[in-house]
């Protein structure tokens, strides 16, 4: 073996054996147990590749490559999330068509990362820009039209000025386009729509099929919002003369409300400006030029804008009155837009004694404030704010009873409706853009006439208006899919909002596949999320061209046994293509109701100023440099070794040099060695020292700290360079630990070794857990000086897993109590002392 460590040869070269023997295509031994472990994506942008994308592809490729020793037959792949705005913007600029920039960024992207050397299995690469694929995604849209659940409306949207589409509430941050920054307003368009809402309960329910990390599946719980309360029903009278014995109020008015038991406390009544009763009023409204001017104000707010105002504003409705129904109480009626129209009935029943936002509007505007529930213990200051739970006070015959009770009872009295709402909202599904899958979807004058002829026969149609005329919104049959798109000269957007297909005329005008007769195009594309919200089945038949994928191969691979992806985007993407799942599992297209039973996220890779590496900011690091000078083994090593792999965490380029020279040493340790004859004799610490190493690495990894496991494999290496006598079936057993974060030098020194087979190919070293079982003593736990428990613990404990396993002692954990800790100290093998503030 030479002396020289020259990853460039020794890279490229296994590089090329790999890809040559197809070592890490799946095997089509059904027998084998299967692992699927999956990364997000990449979007191929023009920047090419990120230190970030190298962290997620190592990790995952760690795990991969370890499962293949261990005898999985493991699907690891890889494909390119191809539409976006990012890539039409450039297209835009550089005056080429997106297909041929989308074409150059993928194959700069892929050389990247096959320099980098992860395993993925080449051969079932997807895209979802390739006809082909979005074939697929446009299936499943025509699937979910057919089923109910994609309609058009009519709604406000968020529309950037800049980018000149609208955009998804949760693209809008701060009321700020979440691409450009650019201020957004509300603009009314027809859209398609999903009814993702109609899921909404499985989103959550469901999360307890699936192993996520508590924030990830806290986060899907919270985008859904579920609300658990109660529907009431408040009749409206003129607030003068009061209706006569018998008299029917005229209108009524349901209101949502998590705390039925504080409907004494109603003071007053809130409607959203949307809200119908509004109009229905109108002509009984005696200042109705005041309700008017607001209703115009509130109008140009967006709906965050209404959730945050601090200045509460909003009208009386003069000449009404709402009864509250619990005491027969006539109360004064407002419009005020800190209601939304979105969310439960639109309408509330205002609590100001015990709801924060209505008690600053009751002081805003002088309403009457009564407190209802009092705390069970403490004092009970009636002029102020108190949203807990209690005892009731000032409601009659529930007076004494504890609000939990009391809710049951006020509910039954009055006829309460008992339901759940949610904050999730439907998904706007439409992107009035070029680069994204035309939504297959034609309209036609013909067959609305047709209909409207012949009714029986037609089944009920959907129908919509564009530019002031009705058409039928016609299915395009599954036999025409692929809708591709037009190659074109110009994919600006238009500025009256419409998609740029919509100018081009040639691909517009169509025949309807119903009656035949001229029709048009839907012109609006599907969003980015579309692609990404299934491309996990078609890796499994990435060929397929009779269906999504094989039913057989489905039942075989799903669901998914690890997921990682970055924390930005976990929550929506995760819960669409839940969504998107679970509806392909009702229509029986695949066989399990969750896509993925695990979730991992990594965190981000700051750059070396510990700022978020940016192009403008000019502190990017370059994978490509990295590779080239260190070698793919080192950053692969060195990105592992950063830090705890959840957490975000700034490179160093003193830390890759330093990981550079620990493979130097395990290489020249090796060739000195052999140099040597290969003397044995090793010592028995150092025979220990391989056990413990393995049965770490072999744990860390199963955890995901990488970084633990790189620091064990350090500290054997040093101990391999001071010893300089090993067996070579210890070494060699390292090397196959090792070959998962540093593949092409494992492969290197072991075919140096005279193997000629593959190390990617060799099995999963055991230890010998008597050797690797720890010295273990009693230490004692102090919490302010005072002994207050004895703990038994592994000398070789690290110092963090000390205090861990002291703070879960009972006794410890009853004088800790939430209490913050100041200081904490480890005498090894002696003491842990805990000081409180
Ligand atoms: C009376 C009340 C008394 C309320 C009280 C709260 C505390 P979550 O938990 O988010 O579901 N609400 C209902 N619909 C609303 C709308 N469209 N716009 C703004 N606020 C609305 O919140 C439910 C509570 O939010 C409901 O319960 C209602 O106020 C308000 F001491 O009713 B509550
Ligand atoms: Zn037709």
């Amino acid at each position: 073996m030479e002396k020289h460590y020259d990853h460039k040869t020794i890279e490229s070269k296994w590089q090329r054996i790999w890809e040559e023997n197809k070592v890490f295509a799946i095997s089509d031994d059904l027998a084998k147990p299967k692992y699927y472990c999956l990364i997000e994506f990449p979007y191929p942008s023009g920047d090419g590749l990120h230190v970030g994308h190298v962290e997620s592809h190592v990790a995952i490729d760690i795990v991969a490559r370890k499962k293949r020793l261990e005898g999985f037959n493991v699907l690891y792949p890889i494909g390119w999330d191809a539409f976006g705005l990012p890539t039409e913007n450039y297209a835009i600029k550089i005056k080429q068509p997106p297909q041929v920039v989308t074409r150059e960024n993928i194959k700069k992207f892929r050389q990247q990362i096959k320099r980098t050397g992860i395993s993925f299995d080449w051969g079932r690469e997807i895209n979802t820009t390739d006809p082909q694929y979005f074939k697929w995604t446009q299936w499943i849209f025509l699937q979910l039209y057919k089923n109910n659940l994609a309609y058009k409306a009519k709604i406000p949207i968020n529309w950037c000025p800049a980018c000149k589409i609208g955009l998804a509430n949760e693209e809008v941050i701060d009321n700020n386009c979440e691409r450009c920054g650019a201020k957004t307003s509300q603009r009314e368009i027809e859209q398609w729509i999903l009814r993702i809402t109609k899921y909404a309960d499985r989103l959550i329910n469901d999360l307890d099929m699936v192993d996520y990390l508590p924030r990830i599946r806290e986060q899907q719980i919270n985008w859904v919002g579920r609300s658990e309360g109660v529907e009431i029903e408040f009749k409206i009278q003129p607030a003068s003369p009061k209706l006569q014995r018998g008299e029917k109020a005229k209108f009524k008015i349901k209101v949502f409300t998590t705390r039925p038991d504080t409907l004494f406390g109603a003071t007053y009544l809130v409607v959203a400006p949307e809200h119908e009763l509004i109009s229905a009023l109108k002509a009984q409204i005696s200042n109705w030029k005041e309700v008017e001017d607001y209703l115009k104000k509130s109008q140009s707010k967006s709906e965050l804008e209404r959730q945050e105002n601090k200045d509460k504003t909003g009208v009386k409705l003069e000449g009404w009155a709402a009864i509250n129904p619990v005491n027969n109480q006539a109360i004064p009626i407002y419009v005020a837009d800190y209601v939304l129209i979105t969310y439960g009935t639109g309408a509330i029943m205002a609590v100001p004694a015990h709801d924060e936002r209505d008690f600053a509007f009751a002081q805003k505007f002088g309403l009457e404030i009564i407190q209802v529930i009092k705390p069970a213990t403490g004092d009970n200051k009636t002029d102020e704010l108190y949203t807990g739970e209690g005892t009731m006070i000032n409601s009659d015959e529930f007076n004494g009873l504890n609000s939990e009770a009391a809710k049951v009872k006020i509910i039954q009295k009055v006829k309460g409706k008992k339901t759940s709402k949610y904050k999730l909202r439907d998904w706007v599904f439409s992107r009035q853009h070029y680069w994204g899958e035309p939504i297959p979807i034609v309209y036609c004058r013909h067959c609305l006439e047709n209909s409207i002829d012949q009714d029986t026969n037609f089944p009920e149609i959907q129908t919509t208006i564009i530019a002031g005329l009705e058409y039928a919104v016609v299915p395009v049959p599954e036999k025409d899919l692929p809708v591709t798109l037009p190659l074109v000269e110009k994919y600006e957007p238009t500025d009256t909002g419409e998609s740029p297909l919509a100018a081009i005329d040639s691909w517009v005008r169509t025949k309807c596949p119903q009656c035949g007769g001229l029709a048009r195009r839907e012109t609006d594309t599907m969003p980015n999320w579309a692609g990404s919200s299934w491309y996990y089945l078609r890796y499994i038949d990435p060929r397929n061209d009779r269906t999504l994928a094989d039913m057989e191969k489905l039942r075989h691979w799903t669901p998914v046994d690890l997921y990682n992806g970055g924390m930005e985007h976990t929550t929506l993407h995760l819960l669409y293509s839940r969504f998107w799942h679970k509806f392909l599992y009702d229509i029986k297209v695949v066989p399990t109701p969750e896509p993925y039973a695990k979730r991992i996220s990594h965190g981000m890779i700051l750059a070396e100023d510990g700022q978020k590496m940016s192009k403008s900011r000019g502190n990017v690091i370059n994978p490509d440099e990295v590779v080239s000078e260190y070698g793919a083994d080192t950053i692969r090593l060195y990105e592992m070794f950063m830090g705890p792999y959840e957490d975000a965490k700034p490179w160093s380029t003193k830390g890759i040099s330093g990981v550079r020279r620990f493979l130097e040493k395990l290489w020249l340790l090796v060739a000195e060695w052999q140099e040597n004859g290969r003397p044995e004799a090793e010592s028995l610490e150092l025979n220990k020292l391989f056990h413990k190493t393995l049965k770490k690495v072999t744990k860390d990894i199963e955890s995901f700290k990488f970084n633990t496991a790189v620091s064990s494999m350090m500290i054997l290496v040093n101990q391999l360079a001071r010893e300089k006598k090993f067996k070579q079936e210890n070494l060699e057993n390292f090397l196959i630990i090792l070959s998962c974060f540093a593949p092409h030098l494992a492969e290197e020194i072991w075919s140096g070794l005279g193997h000629k087979d593959l190390i990617c190919r060799q099995t999963w070293p055991v230890w010998d857990e008597n050797k690797v079982k720890d010295e273990e003593k009693e230490i004692a736990v102090q919490v302010n000086g005072k002994v207050r428990a004895k703990l038994v613990v592994g000398l070789s404990m690290s110092e963090s897993e000390v205090f861990a396993k002291a703070l879960e002692a009972d006794n410890v954990q009853r004088y800790v109590n939430g209490k913050k800790i100041v200081k904490q100290l480890y005498i090894p093998g002696k003491l842990v002392s805990i000081v409180l503030k």
